[in-house]
């Protein structure tokens, strides 16, 4: 397949002033008829009238009454039309029971329901299926089904959206739901009925989604200004999706996992995402909805704004630093390896031949990144100057970076060309630092280097803003945070310590970077371990503590990983690693989330980075090993301070969702992470016997399956079997806290367990995610771990091409493995690549992965 590519943008050749759609539902054969009023478009160079169209049975054709013979193709057709206003209208047929794919409209339980972005409304009727073609639609819906819903308002079964929008943004959904209803009066008074649908039986798990709603709604008025603007809001809760939600104008779709909750069957993980991403989904109203994209290269313009928007009101509703440290750990997690693989892309990619693989990481987190960074350039003042002037210039518009970017030029009076490319440069930036003193001066010195990545392999240098402060030796800041900018290869700074130190140079200073994590960019600073305590001790930034005890332990497992464990030197430094820990979690006055972020261990696959960064070939194994050695090692020694936290924080049978309550819990469940061992499992036992919220039954299951308990696996799927969002985390962990030995053995039993319905994409990723998330049993030097997920990612290409495809990135770090695990990692690559049927998904990705 042909790629495309930003370059050949060209506008389309009509403008449509309005559009009818006449739904006929049936399972097997629902019609589709439609009408709309096309008007040459003058900025089009191109006259051809092409609409897109894909598995579409045309019946009829109409130009202003005239039945009319179309050309068609796989992809659209093509039709001889007027150089004047004129009126298409269209009959076609589609079966939604045979979508599997769900893009377009298909069926899950019996309810219809649509999937259109990014390229989905193709699939349901001929249409100009493109960001930048906008038009008020009304459609009516005949089906005998109880609730009929579509975008904007409704009269009886018809619906009709005054605001112009992309096909992407239309919605329909059909099925015997029940709602659990609310009102918003908006802040200039307009009432707002609000709806959560359901299937019959979760109407009683929709009250947080709906409490996050309107405080969603509330946020973006005070700190946005962004009223809603139709005099309805509905959402849909929909088991079988493809991703987590869709911002349909009016009428959001969600996968059923992020509305869904009641405190027995949701973690205190669910309820945050939840109130995340119904925040995401209404914020693109405006971010997305009101001001869409131009085209598909544009997505970050509507997704890494959207994010940072949602981050933003996390950070407000709960904990900032928590939820920044949660930000980055993600970031790095997904974005940074992604930007370090043969996947990686700018974050306004240019070209692709599949746009459902750019809904990535980079796109989305990178995207939300660079927001944050012009924010901390401009300050919030200039920011929200820019924002206004972007959504009342470009109100209903499709939009570039461009746009965008001038608007804050423009409020700001600066130049942001350098800034710019953020968006047009692929790789995580690495920082490095370095210091001395002289005398009363301390000389800083900052340098850059954007590494090659595919297709890019010279970079200019980035603008990096770098927020930093100093800290004397006893711990006082003697510089609060100071904005830097990095806009060149080198950058030289000076302090003059006398006067920081208030007339006394300290005698020693130590520099706190990146405070806040400043910019998306790999910090290498020539701290020590006892300067990196100091930090963890004293830092005035929360952000830069916890950055100190997670490189502290990072240290300590990199050096044990490698072979260098049992050294002197080394054993001195866990020593003190311990202790700087130990005097940490002693201050009580702190928020036991962040006490919990602090002492949670870095991940394998960061430990894996680490060990490449480091220049060594990484063992999964002996990872998962020490890892796991170290954790029972920090719990003895930290055993006190630990069951003392245990013991206090237990917050008894009364759940709350709230921040400060979840937190309670994340240190109550860390520590008995900490204390547990597969020799020692009494704690974990009691608290699975006893938990009244799915928050600490599941963390108590996670170590008793890691202790190979598999009754304890076994009775918790007795009691949950009928609960599906309930049974998804339990096929997950299942496998994913699996000892090594076992976990393959457990995957390929649970893909032929009953409720194994690997077609709910829900249920596909939690097992084959389970396995992915367990290295050790993934990299299983056989290879079987890659056999079964190669075998698996080829099967559902075959019904869900954008589900195998985003999952065939467990692949994507085949660079880093020995020799052996290599060529197995590519022969299965090669297998998928060689598939019968290969979808431009998953063949897409496989032969970028392959290099
Ligand atoms: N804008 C949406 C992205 C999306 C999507 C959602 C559900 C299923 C398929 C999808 N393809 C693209 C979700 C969002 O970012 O808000
Ligand atoms: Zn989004």
């Amino acid at each position: 397949p042909q790629p495309t590519r930003l370059a050949d943008y060209t506008p389309f050749s009509f403008e449509i002033d309005s559009v009818e759609l006449t739904f006929t539902l049936h399972p097997t054969a629902t019609r589709v008829r439609s009408k709309i009023a096309f008007r040459p478009n003058p900025a089009a160079t191109d006259p051809t009238f092409f609409l897109h169209g894909e598995g579409l049975n045309l019946i009829s054709a109409h130009i202003d009454g005239t039945p009319v013979t179309p050309r068609v193709t796989d992809t659209g057709l093509i039709c001889a039309v007027p150089d004047a206003p004129f009126t298409w209208e269209a009959e076609v047929q589609i079966n939604p029971q045979a979508n599997t794919a769900l893009e377009g409209l298909y069926m899950s339980n019996g309810m219809y329901c649509t999937q259109c972005e990014a390229e989905g409304f193709r699939k349901i009727t001929y249409y100009p299926d493109r960001p930048d073609v906008m038009a008020p639609f009304t459609v009516h819906i005949d089906s005998d089904l109880p609730v009929k819903l579509s975008n904007g308002n409704a009269d009886g079964d018809t619906w009709h959206d005054p605001w112009p929008k992309p096909a992407y943004l239309f919605a329909l959904v059909a099925g015997d739901l029940v709602a659990h209803s609310d009102t918003f009066t908006t802040a200039s008074g307009a009432d707002v009925a609000l709806n959560i649908w359901v299937r019959p039986g979760d109407e009683d798990k929709c009250a947080y989604a709906m409490d996050a709603l309107k405080r969603s709604m509330r946020w973006d008025e005070t700190e946005y200004g962004r009223e809603y603007d139709l005099s309805v809001f509905n959402i849909v809760a929909v088991d079988d999706f493809n991703m987590g939600a869709m911002e349909n104008k009016g009428l959001n779709i969600f996968n059923s996992k992020y509305v869904l909750a009641s405190p027995e069957t949701a973690t205190d993980r669910d309820y945050a995402f939840i109130e995340a991403i119904v925040a995401h989904e209404y914020f693109h109203n405006w971010t997305g909805n009101r001001i869409t994209c131009r085209d598909w290269f544009q997505l970050c313009l509507k997704e890494g704004l959207t994010v940072f928007r949602d981050q933003q009101f996390s950070g407000d509703m709960r904990s900032a630093p928590v939820e920044r440290i949660g930000n980055v750990l993600q970031l790095r997690a997904r974005q940074f390896r992604e930007d370090a693989g043969p996947l990686a892309h700018n974050v306004r990619p240019e070209s692709y031949i599949e746009i459902n693989n750019f809904y990535t990481a980079t796109v989305y987190e990178k995207g939300a990144e660079v927001i944050g960074m012009l924010r901390t350039y401009l300050g919030a003042d200039l920011y929200r100057a820019g924002c206004e002037l972007y959504f009342n210039r470009h109100d209903g518009q499709a939009c570039t970076i461009e746009d965008w970017l001038a608007c804050f030029e423009e409020v700001a009076a600066t130049d942001l060309s350098q800034f710019k490319r953020w968006y047009s440069q692929a790789g995580t930036p690495k920082v490095s630092a370095s210091w001395r003193r002289d005398g009363d001066t301390l000389h800083l010195s900052l340098s850059q280097e954007v590494p090659p990545t595919p297709g890019q392999p010279m970079k200019e240098p980035a603008k990096i803003p770098v927020v930093l402060g100093l800290l004397a030796g006893d711990g006082t800041e003697i510089l609060p945070s100071t904005l830097m900018d990095l806009d060149s290869p080198n950058l030289d700074l000076v302090f003059d310590l006398k006067d920081l130190g208030g007339g006394t140079a300290p005698d020693h200073v130590v520099p706190s970077l990146l405070r806040g994590f400043s910019a998306p960019v790999v910090l290498d600073a020539a701290l020590s371990a006892q300067d990196r305590a100091l930090l963890l001790a004293h830092d005035t930034d929360p952000f830069n503590r916890w950055e100190a005890a997670r490189s502290l332990l990072r240290e300590v497992l990199v050096a044990e990983i490698t072979g260098q464990g049992t050294s002197p030197e080394q054993v001195a430094r866990r020593d003190m690693v311990l202790s700087a820990l130990q005097d940490f979690c002693t201050d009580e006055s702190l928020d036991p989330a962040f006490i919990a972020l602090v002492l949670t261990f870095p991940s394998e696959d960061d430990l894996t980075q680490a060990v490449v960064d480091a220049g060594l070939v990484p063992d999964p194994l002996i990872i998962a090993q020490v890892r796991d050695g170290r954790m029972a090692a920090v719990g003895d020694g930290l055993k006190d301070i630990l069951t003392r936290y245990y013991l206090d924080l237990d917050p008894g049978p009364d759940y709350t969702p709230d921040a400060d309550s979840a937190g309670k819990r994340a240190l109550r469940n860390t520590a008995l992470m900490l204390l547990s061992t597969p020799q020692d499992l009494a704690l974990a036992r009691a608290q699975f016997a006893d938990a009244t919220n799915m928050t600490d039954q599941l963390a108590a299951l996670s170590v008793l399956i890691k202790g190979d308990d598999r009754e304890a696996a076994q009775a918790f799927e007795a009691q949950w079997r009928e609960d599906r969002l309930v049974m998804d985390k339990w096929f997950m962990i299942s496998v994913a806290s699996a000892p090594a030995s076992e976990a393959l053995q457990v995957a390929q039993d649970l893909s032929r367990h009953t409720l194994f319905d690997w077609k709910n994409p829900n249920r596909f990723r939690s097992l084959l995610g389970g396995l992915i998330a367990n290295p050790a049993a993934f990299h299983d030097p056989s290879g079987a771990g890659y056999a079964f997920v190669a075998d698996w990612l080829i099967k559902m290409d075959g019904a869900n091409p954008q589900t195998a495809a985003r999952m065939s990135t467990a692949f994507e770090t085949w660079r880093r493995y020995d020799a052996d695990r290599q060529a197995l990692m590519l022969e299965a690559l090669d297998r998928i690549a060689t598939a019968p049927g290969l979808s431009r998904d998953l063949g897409e990705m496989v032969s970028r992965m392959r290099g």
